[in-house]
């Protein structure tokens, strides 16, 4: 038996450890440590509610436009109203472009490089002067003996990594991934751009408000944004989609591995101004079965989490009160718990959902991807299944773009007007590009009472329940091989596999702690 604490997990956002215990080489056991206190809920209180949309942002760098969004929803449905259709559209238009720039980061810049093989940089032969400069810049930046790199110095952007016989073998998909890597840093830039022209900069856009956005829709705004839609979509369709079946071939085993099957989504991208009608479904799923979703089962439990606060509160007397000693807490994740069940949010949450709700555009890829792979559906609840779901919507979004613009009133008003009513609640439910995320709020005497948000990585990463069960990447990793227990790469593959961002879960750092057996970086 063998306890492995791999601190911190690398090429995520934010600082996350992962505890497993190893025994006859599987994973038996696993906690999911969030090892960051920032408390920005408690930053809101008793400030102007208007505030929420530009402080919300600032949780987090990679994903803001859906704390901006979910803010401003949340301010609306405290004070009474609804955005308009051009407030609505544009606002879309903003996350699809911030959905395009995070699965890109996620894919290329932070989980690719637990297949491919910097190395094969080394045997590149060919005349790609991109290429060559990256090998040359390998060359001289890290050392490479005998295979394995055995120094590197500060900032080389494909480090750390794990060494060993884990990585794709052929040197042509391992240099093609590679050129994707670079590639993909400028298709980031454009989607940036693309939020920055509706939302005035990015990432933290000032134009998200309640009621809409600020942004007029003129010709200009719209020509700025259409600009980048070609190049983004051939590269994810050609390239990225490419790149993710290149593993999942060379890879097969992560159909089985880093399993969980029930999920949640509050839908993705509004077609309406209710909150009703979405282009990627709303939903819970256990399996296979798809139930409508009730925000009145939402909790969060602290037995776990360093919080004093009381625990299994609905979000809007949820408190976040600090207590870093706690006895019996690891972590300063709270549980989100649905009907006290823990809940995988993301990509393959919506897909999931979304398919058995019978979306057709959905069920046409999943299906077409299934049949590349001569699999069954059970193969979408994996760590592959997560890579191929953010592939998927990726490429349904960027189809669905040009469309959403034919929608916009040219020069029309962008938003409704509103008065900050004296109290109120309300609740904002957006999907993060990482899944749902919530805001709720108190209003009293025109400021902020209490303001709740409810982040995906919480819902993924978050520790065990009150109840003491799992939570869902705790369970996940529950039966993963570990072929070598000082080289976890198969544990890190199935928690990246979710795209933590624990900026957006936890909201003083600790000391150092020793744990386990090995401490594995
Ligand atoms: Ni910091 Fe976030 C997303 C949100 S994840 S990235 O997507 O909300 O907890
Ligand atoms: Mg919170």
């Amino acid at each position: 038996m063998a306890k492995v604490l791999i601190d911190p997990i690398t090429r995520i956002e934010g600082h996350l450890s992962i505890e497993i215990d190893v025994q006859n080489g599987k994973v038996a056991d696993a906690w999911s440590i969030g090892d960051m206190f920032r408390g920005f809920e408690r930053i809101f209180v008793g400030r102007n509610p208007l505030d929420a949309n530009q402080l919300t942002q600032r949780i987090c760098g990679v994903c803001p436009i859906s704390h901006g969004i979910a803010s401003s929803k949340c301010l609306e449905s405290a004070f009474g109203i609804k955005p308009n259709d051009n407030g609505r559209i544009l606002r879309n238009l903003m996350l699809a472009a911030n959905y395009l720039h995070s699965h890109l980061i996620h894919f290329y810049h932070l989980a690719a490089l637990d297949y491919v093989d910097i190395t094969a940089l080394l045997k590149y032969t060919g005349g790609d002067s991109k290429i060559n400069n990256l090998k040359a810049w390998v060359e001289s930046e890290v050392k490479v003996k005998k295979g394995r790199i055995d120094s590197l110095t500060a900032g080389a952007p494909f480090l750390p990594r794990y060494e060993g016989n884990f990585y794709i073998k052929d040197v042509d998909t391992n240099i093609d991934a590679i050129a994707g890597y670079v590639k993909a840093l400028e298709m980031r830039m454009k989607a940036h751009k693309m939020v920055a022209a509706i939302g005035g900069r990015s990432p933290h856009a000032i134009g998200l408000v309640a009621g809409g956005v600020t942004q007029v829709p003129t010709r200009a705004m719209i020509r700025e944004y259409k600009k980048y839609i070609g190049e983004l979509e051939k590269f994810i369709n050609n390239v990225y989609m490419n790149h993710v079946i290149a593993v999942a071939k060379t890879f097969g085993d992560y159909f089985k591995i880093g399993s969980f099957t029930n999920f949640l989504s509050y839908g993705l991208f509004d077609l309406d101004n209710e909150d009703k009608k979405f282009f990627l479904q709303r939903g819970v799923a256990y399996g296979t079965k798809v139930e409508p979703f009730d925000h009145t089962k939402i909790r969060e439990q602290v037995r776990f989490g360093r919080y004093s606060s009381g625990s299994n509160l609905y979000p809007h007397d949820g408190q976040t009160q600090a207590q870093p000693g706690k006895g019996g807490a690891y972590t300063w994740l709270k549980a989100p718990r649905y009907d006290n069940i823990p809940l995988e949010v993301g990509p393959l949450a919506r897909v999931v959902i979304s398919y058995l709700s019978g979306n057709e555009s959905v069920k046409r890829e999943v299906d077409g991807l299934l049949k590349i792979f001569n699999a069954d559906i059970s193969a979408v609840f994996s760590t592959l299944g997560r890579h191929a779901a953010r592939a998927i919507e990726a490429k349904l979004i960027v189809a669905a773009m040009p469309e959403w613009i034919d929608e916009l009133e040219v020069n029309g008003k962008p938003r409704n007007t509103f008065e900050i009513p004296n109290e109120g609640k309300g609740m904002g439910l957006v999907e993060a590009s990482r899944g749902a995320l919530g805001h709720w709020i108190v209003v009293k005497d025109k400021k902020i009472a209490n303001y709740q948000a409810v982040v995906p990585t919480t819902w993924f990463c978050g520790p065990r329940g009150d109840d003491g069960v799992k939570g869902p990447v705790e369970q996940a990793l529950i039966g993963t091989p570990i072929s070598d227990p000082k080289n976890p790469i198969e544990a890190a593959r199935v928690v990246r596999s979710f795209d933590p961002c624990i900026a957006c879960a936890v909201h003083v750092v600790e000391g150092d702690k020793e744990i386990g057996t090995f401490r594995v970086c």
